[in-house]
This record gives structure tokens, sequence and C-alpha cells, in this order.
């Protein structure tokens, strides 16, 4: 469990009105993981009355704590029930996992961030098939615009990309089966292949996979399956220079070598996952990668 709450900046209206700014203070406070004791001191030690804020709280924290399953926890002060996520089988730290008769190498294994490497998860002839089947369906990268949930052209992003849908074809099928047996979460819970093209000078700002619970547009994107509770990004080639992918918060870059992947997970979408995450500038040549973006639900 955090610390304490940080303080309720939030301005109080002189009749101490419940506002939608105040609610989603509180939201962001309990996915920070403080406890709804803590919450509520800090909105006191701010000047609000105790009966609006136990109003308050009661009003959004329910509501929105109920639908993750992590209302009774909180009350009882316990830390948030750890959520399943998506996580390959290292408990003897093994050198390589045999998936399906696929030998994959364990590259890396960091525990907190969850971050793993693996070394050969596609052969080089699965890493060319895919960059033929996308390439003539790649266009300028869009992201998910989050006041509203729809896609926009984003200067964070100056890559081209495109998606396959799950099962596309016999190869979006085979990798899907693979990955799934790999991480150990079910197919139905992925979205389909993002397929990434950067030439030089393209990048990919860093930023968090899941989506922003405090954005508008959000609740319309969770309706599909839910939050991202896991990335896995697969390199399809190997660029000259550059590119590697990046994590400020712990100062690592994973180098992107064709058939390689970097996996991480975050059971909840705050930045206390130090997910933090991006894609260096390509220095020489091109960079390729695919995405599988892993939901807590279906994803259908
Ligand atoms: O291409 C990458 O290294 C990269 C970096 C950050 C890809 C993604 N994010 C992504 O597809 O989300
Ligand atoms: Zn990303």
């Amino acid at each position: 469990m955090a610390e304490g709450a940080a303080s309720c900046k939030i301005a109080r209206m002189s009749a101490q009105q419940i506002t939608p700014q105040l609610r989603q203070w509180i939201i962001e406070q309990a996915t920070a993981g403080h406890t709804p004791d803590s919450v509520l001191q800090a909105m006191l030690d701010s000047g609000w009355q105790e009966e609006v804020a136990v109003q308050a709280m009661e009003q959004t924290l329910e509501a929105h704590l109920r639908g993750q399953g992590q209302l009774e926890a909180l009350k009882a002060g316990l830390p948030p029930e750890s959520k399943p996520l998506p996580e390959p089988e290292l408990q003897q730290s093994p050198s390589t996992l045999n998936i399906s008769g696929h030998e994959v190498k364990v590259l890396l294994n960091m525990q907190d961030p969850r971050v793993v490497v693996f070394g050969g998860l596609l052969t080089d002839e699965e890493c060319d098939q895919l960059m033929a089947q996308a390439g003539s369906r790649l266009a300028r990268s869009e992201t998910v615009k989050n006041e509203t949930g729809t896609s926009e052209i984003n200067e964070a992003r100056t890559s081209d990309g495109m998606f396959f849908q799950r099962g596309e074809n016999a190869l979006c099928e085979r990798l899907e089966r693979r990955i799934a047996e790999l991480l150990r979460w079910p197919v139905e819970n992925g979205e389909g292949l993002q397929v990434l093209r950067y030439r030089p000078g393209a990048e990919y700002k860093p930023h968090y996979d899941y989506f922003d619970p405090a954005q508008a547009g959000t609740a319309t994107v969770l309706k599909r399956g839910g939050q991202r509770v896991g990335t896995l990004v697969i390199y399809l080639n190997t660029p000259a220079k550059g590119g590697a992918t990046t994590f400020p918060d712990i100062k690592l870059e994973v180098a992107p070598v064709k058939g390689n992947a970097v996996f991480f997970s975050y059971d909840r979408p705050h930045p206390a996952t130090r997910t933090l995450h991006g894609g260096a500038p390509v220095i020489e040549g091109e960079k390729w990668v695919a995405t599988k973006w892993l939901r807590e639900g279906r994803f259908e």
C-alpha cells in the first residue's frame, strides 16, 4: 500500500460541492493504492468538512472500485487484490522455454517492474512474412485520443502502422497461439497484432500503454476487453543503428534484434507501475516491430 494520499488541492467551492474534479482526484488516489482513510485524511487536512468528504468518497469510490472488484479489500485496509496478469513460466529460471516445440530464449528477467526479454520468439522467416503482409497496408500511425476514445495522428509517434485482425490469417493465428502459450494469457484477451515501421529519425516518445482512467474517452475504450495489462513488442528486423525500446524510469534500454521481443506487464493504470517506455529514434536503416497488447478481459 502506498503512503498517505497527496494533499487535496482541488478548489473547494464555498458550498463544498462534490465536483467532477474532486471525484477524479479521489479515483486517482485510489488507483495509486492509497487507503480510503488516507484519502479522507488528505481531504480533511485541506479543509473539507468531514460529512462532505465522506459522502464524496462513498459516492465516488464505491461505484468505481466495485467495478474493479477491489472495494472490499480497500475497506479492510488491505492492498488491492493483485489481479491475474500475463506471465511467462519462469519460476525455475529457465534459460529457454519450449512453446509447443518452438524454443524461446530468456535473455532478461526483471521482477519490478515486470520486464522480460525473449530471444528467438519469431523465426527470421516469420518476421519476413509478417513485414511482407503488413507492408502495403502501412499508414501514418494514429494513437487513441484521450478525450474521446477515437484515433488521431500524433506527433509523438512518427512511425507508419497497421493492425491485423485477430486470427486474420494462418501466420497471425500461429503467432497468437504462441504468444498466448508463452504468456499464459488467452488468445481472446489479445488485441490484433499491430505492425509499426520506423524510418530514420522516426521514434515513439515515452508513454504508457494502459488507458488513462482520468480521461473522458477511456470509458468507451474499456468497453471492449477492459484495461490493457501487458505489452509484447516483437522486433521484426535489426536496425543498423538506434531504435532501442527504452524504459526511462528504470534506465533500461532493450536493443531491437530480429525475432527477439520485450514483454512488460502493469497491474494498474498508474505511473507507479514504472512502465513508461518509448521507441528511441532510428538513426540508420529501418525498424519494424509487431506489438501485441493484452487486455484483462475478452477483446471481441
Ligand atoms: O517500437 C518500440 O520500441 C515501441 C516502443 C514503445 C513500441 C511501443 N511502445 C508500442 O507499440 O506501444
Ligand atoms: Zn508502447
